[in-house]
């Protein structure tokens, strides 16, 4: 673990060696997606914060489930339930290394980060936060760490706080402390925006959080596919994640919890799996994290989680930081010479993300018109609608990379937009 919460290197990070241009090349040859084309056209896919592309690894580990080892899990005796079993239990313990985390049963596997924070408010939430009581988010959320909190407050009569952000898209930490007071319940904040990619410093966020007493929850989905996490050192109370967002498969997902507090609240769903016994007249709830986890879970998307965090284990966390960060650079500096064009989004610590507008043309026809070069981006709100409000836009154009892509990608994609932008002229 080499890089603090605000993304800032300790000696290692900074020693750490980007990935060179042959390193780059080989690993895009585990990605069968890339080598595809479009009428001739090789795809430069720059819309990995929506979803990322999959290593050989990962499909492999999912096929090799369905081929030889699927049978549902913690329920027969039989070797293939068993295997199953294992398969699943051994994704647990990979995401408990992957983010340090103490103990396996502080990992519940849930859909993505989206349903990992609607069990954090239905559940932590209904218990611990009540009429007059705050719940603290920033501008710059995703949708799916606003709306959960919103729904709560509604049904508790609590009242929901927004910490501003700069021009820049830094949270304005001054403001951010005035909000917090003893009525704050729980403070849910972004590690790494989505629309921007600011770098949020999420360490000094819950230490301030914790010293009013609330309860501090990590969006994590688009910290985890770009540099190390460790829970232990964040101190936080939950981190949410999404496999699909960090090389693994869709519809699969982390919420870790510290046990303290897992323990101590309610299920989010019933049903088979999260219970020890059944009568009519009372349910016991099995152990942690199963309690959690109604229903047969995503044994497949499990298999293809854990295969994904022994990949990015394998090629060095620091090494894809210290690559994306000089792709970063490299990208802002070219995207910069192209007339017309300004950055939405330009905070000192960043990650993953190039937000930007050009000239007055609309972002679809921006999308459209790269499509047609086989240049795949993000156009549109990016579910942070008041992030857009924010800087007075409806949508941006995004390129959001991974350590896949390469400096002659955002030059091919410079290029793009310098004609669309003599299209329009
Ligand atoms: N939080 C953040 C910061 C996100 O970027 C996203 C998805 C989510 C939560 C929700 O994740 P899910 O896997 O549960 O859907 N972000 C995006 C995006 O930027 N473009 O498409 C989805």
């Amino acid at each position: 673990m080499t890089l603090t919460q605000h993304g800032e290197e300790t000696e290692t990070a900074a020693q750490a060696r980007p990935f060179t241009p042959p390193e780059v090349a080989a690993i895009r040859r585990d990605f069968p997606i890339l080598q595809t084309l479009r009428a001739g056209k090789p795809l430069v896919y720059l819309d990995n914060a929506a979803t990322s592309q999959k290593p050989l690894a990962v499909i492999d580990a999912t096929t090799q489930y369905y081929e030889s080892e699927n049978a549902n899990v913690h329920r027969g005796i039989h070797a293939l339930s068993e295997r199953a079993t294992e398969v699943f239990e051994g994704a647990r313990e990979d995401v408990r290394r992957f983010i340090n985390a103490g103990r396996v049963s502080e990992i519940v596997f849930t859909r993505g980060t989206t349903e990992s924070i609607n069990l954090v408010a239905q559940s932590y939430g209904r218990q611990n936060v009540g009429p007059g009581d705050e719940v603290l988010l920033t501008t710059m959320e995703h949708h799916s760490n606003i709306v959960p909190w919103q729904m709560l407050c509604n049904e508790r009569g609590a009242v929901l706080r927004v910490a501003p952000i700069n021009e820049a898209g830094e949270v304005d930490m001054e403001a951010f402390r005035g909000l917090l007071s003893e009525k704050t319940k729980i403070v849910a904040v972004t590690h790494v925006s989505n629309a921007l990619g600011t770098v949020n410093p999420i360490k000094e966020m819950v230490r301030l959080a914790h010293g009013v007493g609330a309860a501090a929850l990590v969006d994590g989905a688009q910290a985890a596919p770009h540099m190390p996490v460790d829970v232990a050192d964040l101190d936080c109370d939950f981190y949410a994640l999404s496999a699909h967002k960090m090389f693994g498969p869709t519809g699969m997902g982390v919420l870790y919890g510290k046990e303290a507090l897992l323990d101590a609240m309610p299920p989010y769903q019933g049903g088979g799996d999260m219970i020890l016994s059944v009568t009519f007249e009372k349910t016991t709830y099995n152990k942690l994290p199963h309690k959690f986890e109604a229903g047969t879970p995503n044994i497949a998307g499990a298999a293809g989680l854990g295969a994904a965090v022994r990949y990015l284990e394998n090629l060095d966390r620091r090494r894809i930081a210290a690559y994306e960060r000089e792709l970063l650079e490299h990208g802002a500096e070219t995207l910069e010479q192209v007339p017309g064009l300004s950055f939405i989004g330009t905070a000192a610590e960043k990650a993953g993300v190039i937000s930007f507008q050009l000239a007055d043309v609309h972002p679809h026809d921006i999308g459209q018109l790269l499509n047609e070069e086989n240049i795949a981006v993000r156009a549109g709100h990016h579910c942070a609608q008041p992030t857009m409000e924010r800087f007075g836009v409806a949508a941006t154009s995004r390129a959001s990379f991974a350590f896949y892509n390469t400096k002659e990608e955002f030059d091919a994609l410079a290029d793009a937009l310098g004609k669309v932008r003599e299209l329009f002229a």
